[in-house]
């Protein structure tokens, strides 16, 4: 048979398929999965596992009217092939390319551009309500699709709730395949597995409740026993009770292989009146047997070559450590030398590299699922106890606790250390993923000291400087390869900057300041030499600490400097910079010699972030540009009032 995948425009495509055909064609789509991680990182196991679910729902509803959203969206894959964007799939996840995640400006199949777990059912209801109301005799199908590990998110069960409450027609598909990333955690995945274990069960609670109605209650003992049967009985019967005490019929669990089954109970679902949650049972990774053995290594694996078709060898990786790894190390001394100490992840153990934490410390390590804001409310638990609580979650993500760290956390100024991964442009997974908001989140709340590594050696020093603090500290730190900086040792003091040159040089002032806020001091230093040679002297200030800000340092090198320019790994509008612009307005200063470098009042989109950071000119080359642009500009500001660059002050 000749290639099926190629000859898809859209899923009308696919009507009068056969099964074998369907079948084929799933083939295809893994093959094609396969020869996109031979040239780069992307999500693998879990699209592997949902490509006859996305064929069956495509055949069986009409996507073009009906509506479907994928929970998270890194499962979109095989749905991105079958509608329309075969023939770009080799560009996913690179600049310019298709997007690693929901898209609706690549396609109307795409209804939101999402990349953080757990509001799918919320938004399908939110459309349910909105077509039921704008176009009632549309009569159009709304299917949310989310996994298990997404399922335990608090704001899914603020949907479920909403929903079983509203009885709208809602189908709700829940992608079972036993892992988050990481195994799954908690007390819903015990519930799932057990459900695993039933038979098919099609979710008629009201007929099975109105025969156990039925069963008399006597007095006791025998009132006793037959209480108890009865609860066997339904806990028997009733496989999906939870959902079904949430005003949801319950079917499966269904084969989430096989397309006929899966058309056949998709369908069904079109025929009930009210809320429906299908619980289908996936394998990740299904059909290659590496990623099957290993899911959470081929969740998001290095770009791998084939060996023998089933045995494969990743392309290698950088030998020097990532920013990620000197933070675990760091907090692994912690938990060594204090039995206080504890680390809380939010479903990201693996992303945070902190295995052995979990290995070594199984009572100190916490991983709470998907659940960002438990995280921050049960750390300022631990911390209240007398606990020492390091919560370690991305940049983007730690936006979901936002409450928690101002009311849980700041508000009792108890001793929980953020760890803000992932802060800055992540890169490939793009927009919805970019960690560029924190500082500006941050900076608001009093008692929180806020700090941003210069390097690995200031990482290292910040987590020791954060557990030993007595108030609530955050730490932000990027998606990098670590860089150490060869300099004096310099140690880390409260709310004090590191001057690595002066701005004003044996009494001579100099062209100006470049204030480093962040792991992009290493491209400072190299655009301040740059510049060097070309007679321009600047000084350069590792900042270390945006909150409280070192006012004497940074301030005094505004006063003296012609030129000062912040540069930040993050959002302008509220960041680093807009600190050094208040406080030297705060203090009468002339503000206009300052200028700020980051990231500007726009969406950042995907590609590879070296590329992404060149853009916005935050890299050596673009920080010596935006120096001499400055001084030239200040030169002609000058010289149209008649003043010299000697009347810098
Ligand atoms: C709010 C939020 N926290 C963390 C993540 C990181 N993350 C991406 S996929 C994933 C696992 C999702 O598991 P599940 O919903 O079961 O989907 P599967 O990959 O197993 O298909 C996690 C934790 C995220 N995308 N959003």
């Amino acid at each position: 048979m000749g290639s099926l995948l190629s000859t898809i425009d859209s899923p009308q495509d696919l009507a009068g398929f056969t099964v074998r055909e369907l079948d084929q064609l799933a083939g295809e789509m893994r093959e094609a999965m396969c020869r996109l991680l031979g040239t780069r990182s992307a999500h693998f196991a879990s699209n592997l596992g949902v490509i006859e679910l996305t064929l069956a729902l495509h055949t069986t509803f009409d996507f073009c009217r009906d509506r479907l959203i994928w929970d998270t969206g890194h499962q979109i894959y095989p749905h991105k092939m079958i509608t329309g964007r075969y023939h770009r799939f080799a560009t996913i996840r690179s600049k310019g390319g298709l997007m690693g995640y929901p898209n609706p400006e690549e396609s109307p199949y795409d209804l939101f551009m999402t990349g953080h777990a757990g509001c799918s059912v919320s938004c399908a209801l939110g459309l349910k309500c909105g077509d039921d109301l704008v176009r009632p005799d549309d009569g159009r199908h709304v299917v949310a699709v989310i996994g298990d590990g997404a399922l335990a998110s608090g704001i899914v069960f603020e949907a479920l709730n909403n929903t079983g409450g509203l009885k709208k027609n809602l189908t709700v598909v829940l992608n079972d395949n036993k892992m988050s990333i990481c195994p799954r955690v908690g007390s819903i995945s015990d519930h799932l597995d057990r459900l695993r274990m039933t038979t098919f069960y099609t979710g008629l609670k009201s007929e099975i409740q109105r025969v156990l109605k039925g069963v008399p209650l006597l007095g006791d003992p025998v009132e006793r026993f037959l209480t108890q049967f009865r609860d066997a009985l339904k806990a028997g019967i009733l496989g999906g009770m939870l959902f079904e005490d949430l005003g949801f019929r319950y079917l499966g669990p269904v084969n989430g292989h096989n397309i006929i089954q899966l058309q056949k109970y998709l369908a069904m679902t079109q025929t009930f009146d009210g809320p429906v949650l299908v619980h289908v049972v996936t394998e990740k990774g299904h059909g290659f047997k590496p990623a099957v053995e290993d899911p959470t290594s081929f969740h998001a694996p290095a770009p791998f070559a084939h060996l023998n078709g089933a045995e494969i060898e990743f392309r290698k990786n950088p030998s020097r450590p990532s920013y990620t790894r000197i933070a675990r190390d760091a907090v692994l001394a912690g938990l060594r030398r204090d039995p206080q100490v504890a680390v809380i992840t939010a479903a990201m153990c693996q992303g945070t590299m902190l295995e052995p934490a979990r290995e070594e410390f199984p009572d100190r390590f916490f991983d709470v699922g998907i659940c960002e804001s438990h995280a921050v409310a049960f750390a300022a638990g631990l911390a209240k106890a007398g606990m020492r609580p390091m919560v370690a979650i991305y940049s983007t993500f730690m936006q979901r606790s936002y409450d928690q760290i101002f009311q849980e956390m700041a508000l009792q100024d108890l001793s929980v250390v953020l760890l803000l991964d992932r802060a800055g442009l992540t890169g490939p997974d793009g927009p919805t993923h970019h960690g560029v908001f924190d500082l500006t989140y941050l900076r608001p709340l009093p008692n929180l000291v806020v700090m941003a590594p210069g390097d690995a050696i200031d990482l290292e020093m910040m987590v020791e400087f954060a557990l030993s603090h007595g108030g609530p500290t955050a730490i932000r730190f990027p998606k990098a390869v670590a860089e150490s900086i060869d300099r004096p040792p310099c140690p880390l003091e409260l709310g004090r900057a590191e001057i690595l040159r002066p701005a004003n040089r044996r009494g001579e002032p100099g062209d100006g300041v470049i204030i480093s806020c962040g792991t992009m001091l290493g491209a400072c230093l190299a655009a301040a030499d740059r510049l060097r040679q070309e007679g321009i002297e600047l000084g350069v200030i590792n900042a270390r600490f945006v909150k409280p800000l070192d006012t004497e340092t940074i301030l005094q090198a505004v006063a003296e400097s012609p030129m000062v320019l912040t540069v930040e790994e993050g959002a302008l509008m509220g960041g680093f910079g807009s600190a050094v612009l208040e406080a030297a307005n705060d203090a009468g200063l002339d503000t206009s010699r300052i200028r700020r470098l980051g990231v500007p009042d726009c969406f950042i989109e995907h590609g590879e972030r070296s590329q992404l950071l060149a853009d916005l000119r935050l890299d050596a080359e673009g920080i010596a540009d935006v120096c001499r642009e400055q001084l030239a500009r200040r030169g002609e500001e000058l010289g149209a009032r008649g003043e010299g660059l000697g009347a810098r002050g």
